[in-house]
């Protein structure tokens, strides 16, 4: 909606995980201001004071059911740093495999179900012809179900739906928009392995039921993983499983490969526009996952860490989650107090969570923005407003001189016939999680096979029990459990005293990205990526969508804080003198 005040509001943005509002301050037709709002607050984070760190995994996993093992998996490491506790090479790999499965998984699910129809209008799909698509599909990659037949059946069911008035899974985009580029021959091409993929994440997830017992949430344990490797026992990982593994790995590279790879550029090559705005920031970070060694070998990640600033790939800056001039958090236009004042910004290991709504009470027409309007903190890396997530990591691959990145990344330039400075835009956003999806799943070869070697070598240790009693721990101790995460760098900080939590915060990639402004004024990259978008069709602000979804927001994720202790959740204080 939008009122008179050239204010335009998008409320809930959909396609997305968690509750999130746009306001988008207009000029005419050009976003002037944008505004991120995390509308709903609710958690896990304080629940864990009190508690036993090695249960503290099965607790932040719950933080979200989309990524849906990396707050188990960070809260673990959290952990093993503050004891620095190692884990045997096996348990690595396996996480390893557990990451990178998510990595595949997630992605793929979010191009094609979650942003596909900001570019691809299903409605347009039903004037393609088949076979006109056959020969498209086929011109472009040797995936199997591309036969005339094929998209002919597809474009009925498709037809089906638009005529029978409910649109389902398609419903709630903004069909017939004339921003939509590609013509009815790629739509009903995507549209086509829009279905297959839903098919294809079912199977693939499997993964991570052999590891971890389940999904979502597999299980995790401090000190490894707790599944055993016995290749001749029935209730162990053996012979049979690693196979199934095998194929999962294979049909992961298959799908990248022949599918989502060949697609996105396919439909980047109509979209070349977006390679030239929709950035922002221009700061990028990575905290680094994919340890060849122990968390604490950083130099060891295969996903390296670093800082990138004012899109300079020549000078990467160092980072220490541990370091308190580094890493703060803010809480100046938040729905949160600070013992020492709004303007005040916090090291997660004393980080503070106590919640003040003072904002209006709904519905409302849009946010007091000059003072508080998100339930999201303003994390800040030497007080600068950073983005994470796949574009940050293309890049630190890229400026550290990955071969494999710099070939994909050239070639996909080439391709395109856009310059390197592409990159730093919603097109280039979305590429790089396309190819850092090709990245991660070949990855995942070498790590499978580094395992089965392992194991072959005699090696099956897969838990190590060394710290694993309180009794052998120091009476305190403080660590940060580090991962990427699909959507970007993830860090939980637990503070462990006598043997109980004694803080513990979660610095969330969407909360990086999804921020709202600091005490400095500083946008967050959502904000600043929106700013100077013109809207051609200003009611349907596909603009908008398409900017926000490729960074994949998730607010289940950026906002995940409660507050027990005091025996309710939040005093909201309405302008109008009511609380309730
Ligand atoms: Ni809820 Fe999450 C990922 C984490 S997001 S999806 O990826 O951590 O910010
Ligand atoms: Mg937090």
């Amino acid at each position: 909606m939008s009122n008179d005040t050239g204010r335009l509001v998008v409320d809930p943005v959909t396609r997305i995980e968690g509750h999130l509002r746009i306001e988008a301050q207009l000029n005419g037709d050009v976003i002037e201001q944008a505004y991120s709002s995390g509308t709903m607050v609710r958690g896990l984070e304080i629940i864990l004071r009190g508690r036993d760190p090695r249960d503290a995994w099965a607790f932040a996993q719950r933080i979200c059911g989309v990524c849906t093992l990396v707050h188990g998996m960070a809260s673990v490491r959290s952990v093993e740093d503050a004891l620095r506790a190692p884990i045997p090479p096996n348990a690595q790999a396996i996480r390893n495999l557990m990451i990178a499965a998510q990595y595949v998984h997630d992605h793929v699910m979010h191009f094609y179900h979650l942003h596909a129809l900001d570019w691809v209008d299903v409605v347009s799909a039903l004037n393609a012809d088949p076979k006109a698509t056959s020969e498209l599909a086929q011109s472009i990659s040797p995936y199997a179900k591309s036969s005339p037949g094929h998209f002919a059946d597809v474009q009925r069911r498709v037809k089906a739906l638009v005529e029978s008035g409910q649109l389902g899974i398609f419903a709630n985009a903004y069909w017939g928009h004339p921003g939509y580029k590609l013509p009815p021959e790629a739509n009903l091409m995507a549209v086509s392995h829009y279905l297959d993929a839903l098919q294809w994440q079912r199977e693939v997830v499997q993964l991570h039921a052999i590891f971890g017992g389940r999904n979502p949430h597999p299980n995790f344990v401090v000190g490894g993983v707790p599944s055993p490797i016995d290749l001749n026992s029935d209730s162990a990982l053996n012979a049979k499983r690693l196979g199934q593994v095998a194929e999962v790995i294979a049909s992961m590279r298959r799908f990248v490969d022949e599918v989502y790879v060949p697609d996105t550029l396919a439909i980047a090559g109509f979209y070349k526009d977006w390679g030239a705005q929709g950035e922002g920031l221009g700061n990028f970070a990575v905290f680094g996952d994919f340890p060849q060694g122990q968390m604490w070998e950083p130099e060891k990640f295969l996903i390296p860490r670093g800082v990138i600033l004012n899109r300079n790939l020549n000078d990467i800056q160092d980072f220490d989650p541990a370091d308190a001039s580094q890493v703060q958090e803010f809480v100046k236009h938040s729905w949160y107090e600070y013992s020492g004042g709004k303007d005040a910004g916090l090291h997660p290991w004393d980080g503070e969570t106590t919640l003040r709504y003072n904002g209006p009470k709904p519905p409302y027409q849009q946010l007091p923005v000059e003072q508080e309007y998100s339930w999201l903190k303003s994390p800040r890396w030497r007080g600068q407003a950073i983005e994470v997530g796949p574009l940050a990591r293309c890049l630190m691959l890229y400026a550290k001189g990955h071969e494999q990145t710099k070939e994909l990344v050239n070639m996909t330039l080439s391709k395109l016939e856009v310059p390197i400075e592409a990159l730093f835009s919603t097109l280039g956003r979305t590429a790089a999680r396309t190819l850092e999806t090709k990245i991660i799943a070949d990855m995942m070869q070498g790590i499978f096979d580094g395992l089965i070697a392992n194991v072959k070598a005699g090696d099956t240790k897969t838990f190590n029990a060394d710290k694993w009693e309180p009794r052998s721990w120091p009476a305190s101790a403080r660590g940060v459990g580090v991962m990427e995460a699909p959507r970007g760098g993830l860090l939980h900080y637990i503070v462990i005293d006598g043997g109980r939590i004694a803080n513990y915060q979660a610095v969330v990639p969407s909360t990086w990205n999804a921020g709202p402004r600091d005490p400095k004024g500083q946008p967050g990259a959502y904000e600043a990526a929106l700013k100077g978008h013109r809207l051609e069709v200003p009611k349907q602000p596909l603009e908008i969508l398409r900017t926000i979804h490729s960074f994949d927001p998730c607010l289940a994720c950026a906002v995940h804080v409660t507050d027990p202790e005091q025996g309710e959740l939040v005093k909201v204080h309405v302008s109008g003198g009511e609380s309730y």
